[in-house]
């Protein structure tokens, strides 16, 4: 086995690597050798000053989260840093590839900091519900102060190295060569005698910090919290650094961290974190199929959703062809996304070279020949089979013999869409979400003719772009708005029954979601349901009568709620209490008070069980699957899991037997529990770890 602790020489420097695939996480067999290796050294004499490096394609990645919830194994990591600390000999920190978490926290115990160009550093904790957990929001203030701490920190978004070396996170940048000036580093300060001062020593950062400025920034963080506890955490911790003695606020922090990593939120949080890694692994796709090169991406409609795809891509540097039906269309949709990076520059997240840069990656087009070149041709035109079959034939004629042909489509049927070309082994869905330049989530739709290749080229370019991929299989909405439809399938009658569009939200909100349903209709527009309802034979009494009124929602300033003078903020509407009220009446149903319970009851209940019915179809592989989509796609609160993490926690039990309760008395198929979710309860087995043959 190798060694995961290894020591050289430089002459009078030792370099100390750390090599533990594959991104050098400090388990107990990193931290036990690496103690040693640092105690060795402190005593050597003939060691004038030591750098810590990593081999692999990575600095320390962090702690390693598959130990947390273990019992723990000393050396922890914070008596590592404590022993870094003790040392008098220079210590220099070489970081390639991130620095992060645990890994940064390692990195502040030395006394400088090397950085390749491309290394980025960051406290990420706060995205598994935790709190740095060693040291780090005590030091990071005393390097780049309070106030740049607390967004690193809260935010949990690493830095690039030119922004780490500005605010003073970093010694010095390495163009090449990080390992041979880390090295020069530290002969240097050994040379000059100077005892360098470990960072629990500079104070410099934290003495007349600004509290009340510091607080302003914390409460503006807190008001985005929505239920989460680590972020308030993680606040709290940074002020602990100001307002306490050193060896105290590392105490608190530790208190903060123990109180977290066994709470339900972190337990949810690293729950997803491993789900989104497993998600990217496909059955029938493994490392072995070659992935085909994507050089050009093609992409039809200039709309709100072709517009977002197309920046998408552009945004992860790949080119675009973006071909409409005419002129005017192709310059109305290239005006918004000039817009669109107008306001990132505004708002100082983009540089005007940067957009510049992106601009000219688009290559507009009315002509279909001019697809030719595209490795890639996704459409997003409008959401009819007739309109997507017509286009993927003129496609099939002029794509070149490797392209893949991706169709957008929120439900329509993939294989059917497949079947209207020459190479059905070729074709997919790639389901964004709006707005696609935002939205993580890319449902990858497998076809029963697509390809591995197909799905490891998906698979890749998605990473490239930013995106979290699930692969789901073809049904009717696929996994998410498949879930959707049986989350709002029994709403109506919550309003006619006596449950207000405002209560309904104030419920969802109050569960995490960033929005109720009847706020997210009101967003999306109520005609698009409209639509799809009128081509299905379906009825929505009170959001029919909504849309016949021309209320739309937002875009028309009025939908289930009001939005008075342009604003986007929903105001309760008499109007609509009065259209409800007359519905019920007309339906003799008597109205209640709707309990907060019975709200979740009836629409939670049975998305989760439509989880279910997807896993027995084989749509989606593992429920973990389920809960990435929904967490990465439609807001699901991360500090309960997903739908189906959260279903352990609320007790499967419980949920059937409401389903049947309800189920008895409306007789509606979602509220029917399905025969999984009865085996796994009557098993006794957790939903979330459940893994299908999809
Ligand atoms: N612990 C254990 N396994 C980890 C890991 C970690 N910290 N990071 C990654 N892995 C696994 C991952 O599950 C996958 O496994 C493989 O490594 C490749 O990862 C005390 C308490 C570094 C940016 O949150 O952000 O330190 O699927 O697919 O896309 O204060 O990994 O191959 O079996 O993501 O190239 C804080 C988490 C921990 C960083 C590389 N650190 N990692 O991305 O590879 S808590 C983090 C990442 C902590 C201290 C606290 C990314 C990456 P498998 P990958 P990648």
């Amino acid at each position: 086995m190798t060694e995961t602790v290894t020591i050289t020489r430089d002459g009078e420097i030792a370099i100390v690597t750390i090599d533990n695939p594959p991104v050098n996480a400090l388990g107990f067999g990193v931290r036990e050798p690496l103690q040693k290796a640092l105690e060795t050294l402190t005593g050597d004499a003939s060691v004038a000053g030591i750098v810590l490096a990593c081999a692999g394609r990575t600095f320390v990645a962090g702690a390693d989260i598959t130990e947390f919830g273990k019992p723990k194994q000393r050396p922890e990591l914070r008596d590592i840093i404590e022993t870094l600390e003790a040392i008098r000999k220079p210590t220099v920190a070489a970081i390639h590839g991130a620095a992060l978490g645990g890994g940064l926290e390692l990195a502040l115990g030395c006394h400088f900091r090397i950085a390749d160009k491309g290394a980025k550093l960051g406290l990420p904790e706060v995205k598994l519900g935790l709190v740095p957990g060693a040291g780090g929001t005590v030091r990071l203030p005393r390097l780049v102060g309070p106030s740049k701490a607390l967004k690193m920190i809260v935010s949990g978004a690493p830095v690039p190295a030119d922004v780490a070396l500005a605010s003073a996170l970093v010694d010095a940048i390495s163009e090449s060569s990080l390992l041979a000036n880390a090295v020069a580093f530290a002969r240097d300060k050994a040379a000059s005698g100077v005892a360098a001062a470990p960072v629990r020593n500079r104070g410099g950062q934290i003495i007349g910090a600004d509290l009340a400025a510091f607080d302003a920034d914390a409460a503006e963080l807190a008001r985005k919290a929505r239920g989460l506890e680590a972020p308030l955490a993680c606040a709290q911790s940074v002020r602990n650094a100001i307002t306490l003695p050193f060896d105290e606020a590392l105490a608190a922090e530790r208190e903060l961290f123990t109180k977290l990593v066994s709470g339900d939120q972190s337990r949810a949080q690293r729950h997803l974190f491993f789900a989104e890694r497993e998600a990217t692994k496909v059955p029938g796709v493994g490392k072995e199929v070659a992935p085909r090169e994507i050089r050009r991406v093609g992409v039809i409609g200039a709309g709100t959703m072709g517009g977002g795809i197309a920046m998408a891509f552009v945004n992860g540097g790949i080119p675009v062809t973006l071909l409409e039906m005419n002129r005017e269309a192709l310059d109305r949709g290239l005006a918004t996304i000039e817009k669109n990076y107008a306001i990132s520059v505004s708002r100082g997240s983009l540089s005007e070279d940067a957009k510049a840069g992106r601009m000219a990656l688009f290559a507009p087009t009315t002509d279909y020949a001019d697809l030719a070149e595209c490795d890639l041709v996704i459409e997003a035109v409008f959401e009819d089979m007739a309109v997507k079959r017509e286009v993927f034939s003129k496609l099939d004629a002029v794509a070149k013999p490797t392209a893949i042909l991706a169709t957008n489509t929120s439900y329509l049927d993939v294989n059917e869409i497949a079947a209207s070309t020459s190479r059905p082994q070729d074709v997919l869905g790639l389901h964004f979400f709006s707005p696609a330049n935002v939205m993580k989530l890319l449902e990858i739709v497998r076809g029963e003719k697509t390809a591995p290749d197909v799905l490891a080229t998906a698979l890749g370019v998605a990473k490239r772009i930013g995106k979290v991929p699930v692969v789901v299989g073809v049904c009717h909405g696929f996994v998410g708005n498949r879930m959707l439809s049986a989350r709002s399938a029994d709403a109506e009658n919550l309003l006619l029954e006596g449950a207000s569009p405002d209560e309904i939200d104030k419920v969802f909100t109050g569960f995490g979601w960033p929005m109720g349903p009847f706020q997210m209709y009101d967003l999306a527009g109520l005609d698009i349901g409209w639509r799809n309802r009128k081509a299905r034979g379906q009825l929505a009494v009170i959001a029919d009568r909504l849309c016949e009124q021309g209320r739309f929602g937002q875009k028309t300033g009025k939908g289930f709620y009001l939005y008075e003078n342009g604003s986007r903020t929903p105001v309760p509407d008499p109007e609509v209490t009065q259209l409800i009220e007359d519905s019920a009446r007309e339906r003799g149903v008597s109205r209640r008070a709707v309990p907060a319970g019975e709200i979740i009851e009836r629409t939670l209940y049975p998305m989760v069980n439509e989880g279910t019915k997807i896993l027995e179809e084989g749509i989606a592989a593992r429920a973990s699957d389920i809960d990435i989509v929904w967490t990465n796609g439609y807001g699901f609160p991360v500090g309960k899991g997903g739908p189906m993490f959260w279903a352990d926690f609320e007790g499967l039990p419980k949920i059937i037997e409401r389903l049947e309760y309800w189920h008895g008395g409306n007789g509606k198929d979602v509220f029917r529990p399905s025969a999984l979710l009865k085996r796994i309860a009557a098993e006794g087995s957790p939903l979330s770890t459940f893994v299908g043959n999809g």
